[in-house]
């Protein structure tokens, strides 16, 4: 499939996904959405051991494209509902299922799905100038992908109330302080920082970070012995595992690893 919304490229194990709207900045349309599934499932089947995604331009994304959803004059709004269905959360349940991990490289304004597809991934670093927006109460909506479920977990409920309902500009700074995100990146340090983790995560253990990734995610609906059986079951499969054998022996041998398990 060829991509006019987005630009993505797999060199060195590292998918790099760039919503590439910067005159709409970055909002998703129907073409941004068909691209994306296209290539989250290139991911899926490919070598790539970490998805990084991130902006053109002064903005991440400021989610859902309005302009698709004016209304003509004594036409029928979309159903927004079937939008939701077809496009939110198939996104948002693919990156969290994605069995490597995923970055979202914040470069600037995140509203709307945009934030909440950003807080959606495993690691999100923000440039200092970038912010998050749930710019959902503004048009009457509530807060989507997963932004109702994520936001008092993340946040405690007073936080994500306070957000969601007035709508407020967060900066990245303040977002990293109170723990959102990962961290906050003074702007000129950003591009180098994300490509840093990047590179790291591109050489790690990639089957235990998805591992990681599922135990922390279904974490929060099982009791704490529930959880230590998963933990149980997670570290028995990993350690016959090669990646394991070889963590080990290069701990032993004081070399770095060459991990390669998928
Ligand atoms: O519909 C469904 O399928 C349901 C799912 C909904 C999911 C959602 O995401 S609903 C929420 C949709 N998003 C928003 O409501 C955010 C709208 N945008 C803003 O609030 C602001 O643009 C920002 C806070 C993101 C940035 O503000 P600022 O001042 O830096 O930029 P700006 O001047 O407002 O925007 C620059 C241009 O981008 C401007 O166009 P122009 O005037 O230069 O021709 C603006 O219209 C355009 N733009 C910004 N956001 C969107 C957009 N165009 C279309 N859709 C957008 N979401």
């Amino acid at each position: 499939m060829s991509h006019q919304t987005i630009l993505f490229e797999v060199t060195d194990g590292i998918a790099r996904l760039t919503l590439n709207r910067p005159q709409r900045l970055n909002s998703l349309n129907a073409a941004m959405h068909a691209e994306l599934r296209d290539a989250i499932s290139t991911v899926q089947a490919g070598a790539a051991r970490v998805l990084l995604i991130t902006g053109a331009g002064r903005a991440f994304c400021a989610g859902q494209d309005l302009g698709e959803r004016a209304v003509a004059p004594g036409g029928a709004p979309a159903d927004l509902g079937e939008s939701i269905e077809r496009n939110y959360k198939p996104l948002v349940l693919a990156l969290r299922r994605l069995p490597l991990p995923v970055i979202a490289a914040v470069n600037g304004v995140a509203a709307g799905a945009g934030a909440n597809l950003a807080l959606a991934c495993d690691l999100v670093v923000a440039a200092r100038s970038a912010s998050f927006v749930q710019a959902f109460s503004r048009i009457g909506l509530v807060p989507d992908s997963g932004g109702t479920w994520l936001l008092p977990r993340l946040l405690g409920q007073a936080r994500a109330m306070g957000l969601a309902m007035l709508g407020e500009r967060l900066a990245a700074g303040q977002a990293a302080d109170w723990g959102l995100i990962w961290r906050c990146v003074d702007d000129e340090d950003f591009a180098g920082e994300v490509d840093t983790i990047a590179r790291q995560l591109a050489c790690a253990p990639t089957g235990a970070l998805a591992r990681t990734k599922q135990a922390m995610q279904e974490g929060w609906g099982r009791t704490l012995e529930q959880q230590l059986d998963v933990e149980r079951d997670y570290q028995r499969e990993l350690g016959f595992g090669a990646d394991y054998a070889e963590g080990v022996a290069a701990f032993l041998e004081k070399r770095e690893p060459r991990f390669t398990g998928r």
